[in-house]
């Protein structure tokens, strides 16, 4: 069982700030939304502040020292990514703003480029809005059309027909993990059969690099997306992987400063990969402020991350139990081996957003509502659900308080 007194999630707790910080009610913040975003330990603002302080200036331009100091250190974070999610070269990591620029980014550079009338995007019904409008766009333009892997009453993706499902397939666009009800993807139970058929496979992994060791070699994939701002990091800094022969094949997507070679007036060469698809001042603070999220979480061990997230997921449960004789609905397969730290629920016909605001009088953030995955909430029957999201710095003590707040709930409203 998780020890509430151990001294390393101890040492975790205290790095982040804003948890020693009561609410305006006086309440310990008790924060159970880090899939929305996560929160920030000290040496992540120390960064950014020692940035702006001490070195701030642009880089790829200026010769002089604090200019230099700033390409370094803009250099050496997207270094740091590469090794985090094991990319074989520094320069298939592009820095976008978040997961959806980096899907978007391929979604119009490869997309317009590769996807035909009448070919295939594959993706599923589980997934966030960031990696479905992109291909609905797409193949409105291009005259392709989506198919959808279906997901079961559990919340599990159907893969017993995968490969009629890929058939015909130019894309295979899916997440790592589910934001609504934390589900994993097997990934190794799909990338291969479409690597096969000679798909190119686009992975959403905001949920998942902030919670499990991600290895885009072993997974095989042609491109990841991900936000730094829910793996400790600065809102404002995404990441794009992709394979290096299939970006250098890409056309930019964006033009302007800093992804040239030479211009002319009437034309362009473009600079070498990552920088072809960086256009404009980057976020150079933020990428910062990202590769020392990388290096506390390379401290921690992704591995201790996600053993204790389940650890965390299975207390949960565990002590969510006897609710659900008052009208509990806990939603997901509610096995913490295939969930990540996320755990969804309705409290008998008490609305989300009102179990939500009730939490919050305790100090309680959970978020409610449909969590930007519309079309799987339509399908499950679901109007809205709470969410509970666990991350490194949760405690069992964490969840007990969820618990006290849901038990109030049911006393509110009679249940
Ligand atoms: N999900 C949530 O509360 P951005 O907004 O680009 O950083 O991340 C988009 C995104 C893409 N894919 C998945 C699986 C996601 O969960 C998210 C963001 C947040 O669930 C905010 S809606």
């Amino acid at each position: 069982m998780i020890a509430v007194g151990d001294a390393k999630l101890a040492s975790i707790v205290a790095d982040f700030p804003i948890l020693s910080h009561p609410t305006s009610r006086g309440k310990r913040l008790v924060y159970l939304d880090s899939a929305a975003t996560s929160q920030k330990p000290q040496s992540v603002i120390d960064a950014l502040v020692e940035y702006y302080s001490d070195y701030n200036a642009n880089i790829h331009r200026g010769v002089y020292e604090i200019a230099a100091r700033a390409t370094d250190a803009f250099e050496a974070a997207r270094a740091k990514v590469a090794r985090f999610i094991n990319a074989a070269d520094t320069r298939e990591i592009i820095w976008t703003r978040n997961a959806t620029e980096a899907i978007n980014l391929v979604g119009y550079s490869w997309g317009l480029q590769n996807v035909k009338s009448g070919d295939v995007i594959l993706t599923s019904e589980l997934e966030h809005h960031s990696n479905l409008v992109p291909w609905q766009l797409l193949a409105e333009k291009t005259g392709a059309t989506l198919r959808f892997i279906p997901v079961d009453h559990r919340g599990m993706l159907v893969l017993e027909d995968v490969d009629t499902l890929l058939r015909g397939v130019k894309l295979l666009a899916i997440s790592h993990v589910s934001n609504t009800l934390g589900t994993i993807t097997p990934l190794e139970k799909i990338v291969p059969r479409a690597r096969a058929i000679g798909a190119t496979v686009l992975v959403d992994g905001a949920q998942a690099v902030p919670h499990l060791a991600v290895d885009v070699r072993a997974l095989d994939v042609d491109f990841y997306a991900f936000s730094g701002h829910k793996m400790l990091g600065p809102t404002g800094i995404g990441v794009l992987y992709g394979k290096r022969a299939l970006l250098e094949s890409m056309p930019p997507f964006l033009a302007g400063g800093d992804m040239i070679r030479k211009v002319e007036f009437e034309r362009t060469s473009f600079n070498d990969l990552p920088w072809k698809f960086e256009a404009g001042t980057s976020n150079i603070a933020d990428a910062i402020g990202l590769g020392a999220a990388i290096d506390y979480l390379d401290r921690v061990g992704m591995d201790w991350v996600r053993g204790h997230e389940r650890e965390l997921v299975a207390y949960a449960l565990e002590r969510l139990a006897p609710l659900e004789a008052r009208g509990l609905a806990i939603y997901g397969p509610k096995d913490p081996a295939l969930i990540s730290g996320v755990l969804s629920f309705n409290f008998a016909d008490i609305h989300a957003h009102d179990l939500a605001s009730i939490l919050d009088t305790d100090g309680i953030c959970v978020r409610a509502g449909h969590h930007c995955t519309m079309p799987l909430m339509e399908k499950m029957g679901w109007p809205a659900t709470a969410r509970a999201s666990f991350y490194l710095y949760n405690t069992a003590a964490d969840v007990d308080v969820l618990v006290a707040g849901l038990e109030k709930a049911a006393a509110v409203f009679k249940l």
